[in-house]
């Protein structure tokens, strides 16, 4: 087998040919993060809002044991009423190709794709990271480890707040990950704008990111950069509101005994019960701001050398 299973949208292959800015786009927040129809609705405003910005989307899956980069409207609609389709990292990726099945690509799974794409940067909801408990349970997202390795820039609002985020952290810090804040010194948490720790680091120019990425690449350092950016203030829920309604729900999933790949959909279903569906709307909008940054640090990206 010589070739991949690469498909890249005509118009996308052209953009990164002639060197424009392009953004990749995640699938596991279409098939496991949102019900359907918010689930489309909100894919195809992601998309037009980066395209609003000036670069072009390419939201990435696997469809039938292909790599898709940019799906055209039919595979969109496709996967987002798929009920079967798989939450796909960097463990389970090749065997899903190999099988000719259909998954989603989560952070870590995206990544590996836009970087075989040849795209940079990417836009996301809230990364994995360290479950709360993971001192029993070593359950930690592959999200992590996948930023030490794969030169993508991330931008995303933060660990989700149903994260250990003090350990989160950490591990990043041990992996060699950058963590910037864009314009603020608080590192986010999803649904809110301050998570109550200091970000690592601080960048609130575009360019300025768009240069970190580079310098790391002629360094020979490896990995991407973690790129925060705090949810816009008229849609956040503070944590004090937002941290009992967790705390109930990650206390009923453990008495469920619900594990690994289920544990971050079954809690993001569970709080937008108890938050009465706001932070579905909350989510709408904070990934709508992370794919505005995105395509302004992939504009950036074109100009730096
Ligand atoms: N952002 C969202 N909703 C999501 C996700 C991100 O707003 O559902 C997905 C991403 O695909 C991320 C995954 O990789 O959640 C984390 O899953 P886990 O904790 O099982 O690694």
């Amino acid at each position: 087998m010589s070739e991949l299973p690469l498909e890249i949208l005509p118009e996308l292959r052209e953009a990164l040919r002639d060197g424009r800015p392009v953004v990749a786009l995640e699938s596991t927040i279409i098939t496991h993060g949102m019900p359907h129809p918010d689930n489309i609705e909100t894919a195809r405003r992601v998309e037009d809002a980066v395209r609003e910005a000036g670069a072009l989307p390419a939201t990435i899956a696997i469809m039938d044991g292909r790599i898709h980069v940019g799906l055209d409207a039919e595979r969109l609609e496709r996967l987002a009423t798929a009920r079967d389709a798989r939450k796909l990292s960097r463990a389970d990726l090749a065997a899903c190709l190999a099988r000719g099945e259909t998954g989603s690509t989560t952070v870590a799974a995206t990544m590996i794709c836009a970087h075989l794409a040849g795209i940079e940067v990417f836009a996301t909801g809230g990364i994995g990271g360290v479950h709360r408990g993971a001192e029993e349970s070593f359950d930690i997202s592959a999200d992590l480890q996948e930023l030490s390795r794969t030169p993508v820039s991330v931008v995303c609002a933060g660990a989700k707040a149903i994260l250990d985020i003090d350990k989160t952290l950490e591990v990043l810090e041990t992996l060699g990950v950058p963590v910037i804040t864009r314009g603020s010194d608080a590192f986010p948490a999803f649904w809110a704008r301050d998570s109550g720790r200091p970000s690592p680091l601080r960048m609130d120019d575009p360019a300025m990111i768009a240069r970190a990425h580079r310098m790391r690449a002629r360094l020979g350092l490896g990995g991407g950069q973690l790129i925060a950016n705090p949810i816009p203030s008229e849609a956040e829920i503070p944590m004090s509101r937002i941290a009992p309604l967790i705390e109930q729900a990650v206390e009923e999933a453990r008495r469920d005994g619900i594990a690994a790949k289920s544990v971050t959909p079954h809690l993001l279903g569970r709080i937008l019960e108890l938050t009465g569906g706001e932070s579905l709307s909350a989510n709408v909008a904070l990934v709508l701001n992370n794919a505005r940054l995105a395509a302004e640090i992939a504009k950036a990206l074109c100009e730096t050398e």
